[in-house]
């Protein structure tokens, strides 16, 4: 099989009942960049990436599609059946850039189960469970606020929540981890995400004042360095999420021990065949990791939950997806959503997601 066709979208979504606030931005709308891929036998698959903004990771939406017009025009003639080795034609072409490629990855994963008729998570190594795991990620809030969120997400069945923390002093961060604490107590395991935004002082303040709660710290400091300063003096457990750039970064953070888990992104670590990748080393440590990504619509909420699908269940920290914040379904039918905080697996072959295109209006690139 070869691709014959690439196209490009550019598509805007609103940040329903925004802006969403974690410590380094406010986001109000974000621009998703969708791939579709053509093959010569007629299959179309579909692929996505879209950066939480231009701060959270050296990622932006322009960035995406530049780098997707440097590799596209070589993909043309490539065979989508083999992950691997379009993973390394896209790597001759372009240096990096794997939040990009990881569009064409997924766009590429999808044809394969259109072509042999099977869900992308049988593709991946096959389904544990057909009812997905998500949690609940509050933006950086007040403490009833985020109390409050958190008590109605317990109700819900979310099994996990992410507090946001950082921007501001951290004596407020404090406050919201108690008060959370005392209105939910255990009902939902608990993240606290300083997205890269806490020094190493208030980080070690936010442990030593919280010795009695056990959530684990997630991406608290900027750098795996400061991380790896101050770990032994931590009451918490470490978990890596901007810092986990790709499959050699993870495997210093496991090797070294400097983390206990991960939040992880499909895009960022380059696609679905990475994430395969990412899952078995993460397996063979018993590191319990998220399946997530920054932000995207039907196709990336697809991709997420069908690798999430084969993650082992005392592993699987959980699948977040944008979905409570957008509008509108790609897909009317079968649009993935979370329900009493679990996703259903699509059924159908590929991602099981079948986009209405004509909301993405003209290709900004076709190949
Ligand atoms: C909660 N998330 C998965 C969504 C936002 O984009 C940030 C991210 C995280 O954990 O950092
Ligand atoms: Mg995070």
């Amino acid at each position: 099989m070869k691709i014959t066709e690439i196209h490009i979208y550019s598509h805007a979504l609103p940040v329903v009942d925004g802006p969403y606030k974690i410590a380094s931005s406010e986001v109000f709308s974000l621009d998703t960049t969708l791939v579709k891929i053509v093959t010569d036998n007629g299959l179309v698959g579909w692929g996505e990436t879209c950066p939480v903004g231009p701060t959270y990771q050296p990622h932006h939406a322009e960035g995406a599609r530049a780098a997707l017009a440097v590799v596209a025009r070589g993909l043309i003639g490539a065979n989508p059946l083999q992950p691997v080795v379009l993973r390394r034609t896209m790597d001759a072409l372009l240096n990096g850039h794997l939040y990009a490629k990881a569009a064409i990855d997924i766009a590429a994963y999808d044809v394969m189960g259109k072509h042999f008729g099977m869900r992308v998570a049988d593709l991946l190594g096959g389904v544990v469970t057909e009812r997905v795991p998500s949690y609940y990620a509050s933006g950086v809030g007040e403490p009833d606020d985020i109390a409050r969120i958190a008590a109605e997400r317990a109700v819900e069945g979310y099994p996990r929540l992410q507090i946001k923390v950082g921007g501001r002093p951290v004596e407020i961060d404090i406050a919201v981890v108690r008060k959370v604490w005392e209105r939910i107590g255990g009902k939902m395991r608990l993240a606290v995400d300083g997205n890269r935004s806490l020094t190493t002082r208030d980080t070690l303040r936010l442990s030593r004042e919280c010795p009695d709660i056990p959530f684990i710290l997630e991406q608290p400091c900027n750098t795996l360095e400061e991380i790896k300063a101050i770990r032994g003096q931590l009451h918490h457990g470490v978990y890596i999420d901007e810092n986990g750039i790709d499959l050699s970064t993870v495997l210093r953070a496991v090797g070294e021990g400097l983390c206990d888990g991960f939040g992880m992104k499909v895009t960022r670590i380059g696609g679905l065949q990475q994430m395969a990748a990412f899952r078995d080393v993460c397996e063979a440590r018993s590191m319990p990791h998220t399946c997530d990504d920054a932000w995207g619509g039907d196709i990336i909420a697809a991709a997420c939950t069908h690798i999430g699908a084969t993650v082992l269940p005392r592993l699987n920290e959980g699948i977040w997806l944008a979905q409570p914040y957008i509008e509108h379904h790609y897909d009317p039918e079968n649009g993935v959503a979370i329900k009493d905080g679990h996703i259903q697996l699509p059924s159908g072959p590929g991602l099981g997601v079948v986009p209405d295109e004509s909301i993405f209006g003209a290709p900004v690139g076709s190949y």
